[in-house]
Order: structure tokens, then sequence, then C-alpha cells
């Protein structure tokens, strides 16, 4: 179908953020259009379904809290769910509320264009679909453009090549076959505990080593989920202020306690399991050289005991940057993997893959046949999945030119000055884009957009941007808060450092997810005095 139909609001994706905007904006008796490209719903829980993904956020605070009747009804099999679990919930979530009428899916955006003579953007899709809405509501995914490696003869490796957000939805037999993995983040360490035991040979290619916490994921009994529905109004109220949207937050002071009640402290957190370790404990890891060496330290240990071979925990254990200053990611049994025989791990900074040659990775020292290679080698986040859209704003301008030439800009992580009625959630410089428990950011993040939609129309007005002065003042607030962490010293998806030509600047807004709140309120009370409304 193609056609000027004119509705009010256009949604991109059907991740956390679509399904409860389609849900929120329809219910209130908004026109929505929401495009997925996918054939099913989830987003990053639909594309991520390698083995072994699953979420590092607790399953009762990494859902939705808008229904007391989704709350009651859906029950939890894991602390921290797997892909399967997650996807299915949210098929849950779009089935309970009938939400799939309004999506349609393999509708991969490829164009949307602010048309000025009516304050509407038209919408393109990559099979020929056009809508015109009066506002675009990008939900496209933090982590959604997949970051490919430049290695010579990469694309004629003549054994099954594939990035983990491709994983296919048939299974892809790994059984007794030599199998390579590029890329140690979160992902990798996830695809590579599970794998290990299933394949012939395992080679891992390390460019960096990754300070890790063992995950503790129960299965939940009946009486426990109905123990933490007891819960949820608390969690619920609860998560929204703490600094990354959990239901835990920082609850020591490094310096009040004495190094053996840190140590202590520590022990206590490491058992725990979760990433309350690192975003629940000491708030001075993010802030001071001298707690995060103490905390890094202590992780390396951790490490460092649970391999067999020392030359082997060595290459394993970070030593150039801080703990928590990238994304911790959670692991199980990730260690044990090296102290078998069928796996090895090759340091790619010192022993370089040159080029890859027909079904080999050629390195300085050494050749490896493969028959699969695994690229886990993350995404172009926050920027990636917006600027590979051709997004036109006012007078023609394109978002992935401006924010070549300018750097990126947004107020709030979620407008652009330029680009009126648009929308952007989990963006770059808010905290959704890393440092938030994603389903909080977004029920904020959508609550805010929903406000900022109802001034106008109440007003009577078509359109709304901010103004460029506000931009820029968001743009100085969200540096300073950046440059006052450890964060934007460490090289990551995080700084935008693993992405070749990307300006170097933190992507998340590092203030904590309550202090967002507080300042994002503050526009809605001043009657979005920081925009330009006409
Ligand atoms: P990440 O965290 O960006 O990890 C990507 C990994 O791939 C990382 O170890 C990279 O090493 C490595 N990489 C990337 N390119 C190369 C090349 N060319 N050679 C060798 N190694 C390479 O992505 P993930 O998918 O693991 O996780 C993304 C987020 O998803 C995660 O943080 C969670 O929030 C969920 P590097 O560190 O750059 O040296």
């Amino acid at each position: 179908m193609k056609g000027n139909k004119q509705i009010d609001i256009t949604i991109v994706g059907t991740g956390f953020t679509g399904v409860f905007a389609t849900h929120k904006f329809t219910s209130l008796g908004y026109s929505v259009q929401t495009l997925e490209a996918g054939d099913g719903i989830g987003g990053t829980w639909y594309w991520n379904r390698y083995p072994g993904a699953r979420t590092d956020s607790e399953s009762y605070v990494y859902q939705y809290f808008f229904s007391e009747e989704l709350l009651e009804e859906w029950n939890w099999e894991e602390k921290f769910p797997a892909q399967e679990e997650t996807e299915r919930y949210l098929n849950f979530v779009a089935e309970k509320f009938d939400l799939k009428k309004f999506m349609r899916f393999k509708s991969k955006v490829i164009e949307a264009k602010f048309l000025e003579e009516s304050n509407c953007w038209k919408v393109a899709t990559e099979d020929g679909y056009e809508i015109q809405s009066q506002f675009l509501l990008m939900g496209s995914g933090l982590l959604s453009k997949a970051q490919l490696p430049d290695i010579e003869g990469i694309e004629k490796f003549t054994g099954k090549i594939l990035h983990t957000s491709q994983w296919p939805k048939e299974d892809l037999s790994l059984d007794k076959k030599n199998v390579g993995i590029i890329g140690t983040g979160a992902t990798g360490i996830q695809v590579i505990q599970s794998i290990a035991p299933k394949v012939k040979h395992l080679t891992v290619f390390q460019r960096t080593p990754n300070y890790t916490i063992p995950m503790n994921n129960p299965k939940f009994s009946q009486q426990k989920m109905e123990e933490l529905k007891r819960q949820y109004p608390e969690i619920k109220q609860t998560r929204q202020n703490t600094f990354a949207g959990f239901f835990y937050d920082f609850e020591s002071s490094f310096h009040e306690l004495n190094q053996q009640e840190r140590l202590a402290c520590m022990e206590k957190y490491w058992k725990e399991g979760s990433l309350s370790f690192w975003i629940g404990q000491f708030p001075e890891i993010f802030f001071e050289e001298e707690a995060n060496r103490e905390i890094s330290q202590f992780v390396r240990n951790k490490i460092r005991s649970r391999v067999n071979d020392p030359i082997t925990a060595e290459k394993l254990i970070p030593k150039d940057y801080g703990f928590g200053t990238r994304r911790v990611p959670l692991e199980t049994n990730y260690y044990e993997v090296y102290n078998q025989p069928h796996v090895s791990l090759v340091d790619v900074k010192t022993n370089t893959i040159n080029k890859i040659k027909g079904n080999k990775v050629i390195l300085n020292d050494q050749e490896i046949s493969l028959d699969i290679l695994i690229l886990a080698t993350g995404f172009d986040a926050g920027t990636g999945a917006l600027t590979a859209i051709d997004l036109y704003g006012k007078d023609g301008r394109l978002l992935r030119d401006d924010w070549k030439q300018n750097g990126v800009s947004t107020f709030l992580g979620m407008q652009v000055h330029g680009y009126p009625n648009m929308f952007l959630v989990n963006a770059p410089m808010s905290p959704g884009a890393a440092f938030c428990n994603v389903p909080t950011c977004v029920d904020q993040q959508v609550t805010w957009i929903e406000n900022c939609i109802k001034h106008v129309l109440s007003k009577g007005k078509n359109a709304i941007e901010p103004s460029k002065i506000s931009e820029k003042k968001w743009g100085e607030h969200h540096d300073e808060v950046a440059e006052s962490t450890l964060v934007h010293k460490t090289d990551s998806w995080y700084t935008g450092t693993n992405v070749k030509g990307k300006a170097r600047r933190v992507i998340p807004y590092c203030g904590g997810v309550g202090e967002y709140k507080n300042k994002c309120d503050e526009v809605t009370a001043n009657d979005f005095i920081d925009c330009q409304i006409y």
C-alpha cells in the first residue's frame, strides 16, 4: 500500500519503546501507525537470538508497570530472563492490549522527511509504503545498528559468518564445529559461555578484556513471584528515582568505610550476583580514580582465582581502564571455559588479525581454520539507527550530516532543533542511551512526550522543536556531567570509540535517571518554554 494517509503519530520500532508507545497513544485516542523492520515484536529481543542471550536486568524491574492487570497476569520464570522469555513477554503485552493491528512488520524505515508546508512527517519504508503523520516517535533502538569489523577478506570467508544480532530463527548447529568468535563484550561473553560445551574447538579473538560480575540467576517459584508482586508498587515508585532505573541505588560511601569494611561490602554485593555491585554500591566507582582502583583490583583478583593457566588469566584481566567505566556484563562460568583444552584465547592486540583467506583467520604468527566465525563486535550505539535512515528536517537538512558536521546534539536526548515534531527515545544524551534500565526510561520518556504533544495540541498549535539555545545548554550540561566521571576516559561504545570516524563523546547522560527525570519535569512544568511552538 502506498498512500498519503494522514495520521497523528508514526512510531518506529516494536521493542520496549514501540510496544509501550503504541499502547499509550492508541489508548489516548491518537491514530497511530507503528513500523517495524523485523517480522515480529521485540526489537533487541527479536533480533538478538544468539545462544545465551539474556538480560542483565532483573525481570521484576525490566518490565512495564502501566497495568495492574498485566503485572498480575504475567509470571517471570527467572530473575534474569533469556531472550526467548523476554520476546514472549513483549508479544504477550501486544496481544493482551491488541496492539498488533497498529503495527506493520517487515517495514524497514529508510526515509523520513519533515514537510514544512503541513508540519508533518512523511515516512517511507524499504518496500515502498509511505505514511504521513504530524508526529514521529523514533523507538529504533540504542543498540540496533550492527558494527562489523573491517578485516581484509572478511566478505569472502568460505565458512559461515554472522553477527550476533543477525542470528537465524532456525537453529544453527555448532556441534562438533570449529568455531571462532570475535568480541568479548556482554554479547560475546554470553555466546562463549553457552557454546563452549557444544563445539569441537572454540577460538576466542579478544581485543579488550572485560570486568564482569557472576550472575546469580534463580528460577522463580510461584511463592517467590507472589512475594515479588507484593513489592511491585514499591519497585514501580523506586526505580524512577535511582541512578540507573533499577530497584537498587548507590547505598554506601566508599570513604565512610575502612578498608576491611569495604572488602566486606564488596563481598556482599559480589554474592548478590547482579549489576548492583556496579550501580548499587559505591558511587565513587564513577568519579574517583583511587576508589575505582581498589574496586578494580578486587574484581581482578576474582577473575585470577578462576583461571588455571596464569598466562591466560592475565590476558583475561583488564589492566588499562577502571572497573565500571564501560558496560559490565554478568557471566555464568565464563572464566571456567578457558580451563578447557578445546578453547583457545587469542589476544588480537598483540597477535593481530591481518586478513581472512578462505576459511582461515590469518594472524601475525598463526593461521586458524574455522567452520563458523561469529562476530560479537557490537553496535554503532545511540546514533547508528538514526543516522542509517535518511532523516530530513527543516530546510532539507539531514540528521546524519548535521551530526557529522556539528557533533551529536539533542535536547534532553528526546528532541532535535530543526526536526520539529520528532521525538527520540533512549537516544544519545539521555540516560536510556546506556545508564538506564530500559523500561524505566521508556516509561519516563514516552510519558514526557505524551505531555509535550498534549501541550502543543491544547494550544491549538501544529509543531514543536527545541530552541537552538536550549539544545546547546543541554549539550553543555551533558558534557560537564560526563567529564566529571571516569567513563569519558575509557574506550567503548559508551564513548563512541568502537566505530571508526565517530567523534569521541560520552553517549549516555551520566547524571542519573532520577536527576534526569527532575530536569524533564521542570521543562513540562514550565510549559515547554525551552521549545519553539508554532
Ligand atoms: P560491545 O560491548 O561493543 O563489544 C564488542 C566486542 O567486539 C568488544 O570486545 C570489541 O573489542 C570487539 N571488537 C569489535 N571490533 C573488533 C575488531 N575489529 N577486532 C577485534 N575485536 C573487535 O558489544 P556487545 O554486543 O558485546 O554489547 C553491546 C551491549 O549490548 C552491551 O553493552 C549490553 O548493554 C547489551 P574492544 O572492546 O572494542 O576492543
